[in-house]
């Protein structure tokens, strides 16, 4: 950990006060942008940001892979531990956020049963939501050939697992509607929300059509619910373009 640093590492990265994080302003960059916007409101967080544009590789340099051997985006680095601590993978940078910086579970949970449910609707998100979509993305948007079978196979899960948000949105089983993804009840706005809304509201952008929409009525309720918020807006606006 003691080199996490070298000469090539921007200087606003090793010489940030406390947290710093290095994003673009994909849906992984959006959840951990979001959170910290909503720790602005609550506590008052300051963190600083370097913004990099993945189409140049940047983040396959040695002075990133040193913070995430993953070579992706989002990165979250705090200086304020000692020696200073880097997490990968957007889950994980929310929930080393919410153990550190957010000490009254303002978006997550006291109870251990709704922890537990607060991680699974993250996990579910993080592994079984944005691998499909982004696939979806890549083989309609990116892919040099269109291959129709991996159009179909990604989108088709894709609408499975919006389909499972909108059974646990919708009460369907439980006969209690939620309006949040985790928590007893009607659920709480967590950081599983966070992490699962970047992506699902971009449904128009990855192709999906109303009318494949119409068949998640909570689904679409919850995005704008979600979208209303003032911490969530700043998390996905201009201060996080490229200029
Ligand atoms: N599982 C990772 C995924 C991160 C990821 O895929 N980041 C993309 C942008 S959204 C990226 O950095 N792509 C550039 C690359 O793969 O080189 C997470 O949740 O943080």
């Amino acid at each position: 950990m003691a080199h996490i640093y070298i000469d090539e590492t921007p200087a606003e990265v090793k010489n940030a006060k406390g947290l710093h994080l290095i994003t673009q302003s994909t849906p992984n960059g959006q959840a951990v942008q979001i959170y910290l916007e909503e720790l602005k409101d609550v506590y008052g967080t300051e963190w600083t940001t370097t913004l990099i544009n993945i189409s140049t590789n940047e983040q396959k340099k040695e002075w990133f892979l040193r913070l995430d051997p993953n070579g992706r985006i989002p990165v979250l680095v705090d200086n304020s531990q000692s020696p200073p601590f880097p997490t990968m993978e957007t889950s994980a940078e929310m929930f080393y956020l919410l153990k550190f910086y957010d000490k009254n579970d303002e978006f997550g949970f006291k109870d251990e049963l709704e922890r537990i449910d607060c991680l699974q609707w993250t996990f579910f998100w993080h592994g079984s939501g944005a691998p499909y979509q982004g696939q979806v993305n890549h083989f309609t948007r990116a892919a040099k050939e269109k291959i129709p079978y991996a159009i179909e196979r990604y989108r088709n899960e894709t609408l499975r697992v919006y389909g499972v948000l909108e059974i646990q949105l919708s009460g369907k089983y439980t006969d209690e509607p939620k309006e949040y993804l985790a928590g007893k009840g009607k659920g709480k706005y967590s950081v599983a929300d966070m992490k699962t809304w970047p992506w699902v509201k971009n449904w128009e952008r990855s192709g999906f059509t109303q009318e494949e929409m119409k068949e998640f009525p909570h689904l679409l309720k919850w995005i704008d619910r979600i979208a209303a918020r003032p911490a969530v807006q700043r998390g996905c606006g201009s201060a996080y373009q490229q200029s």
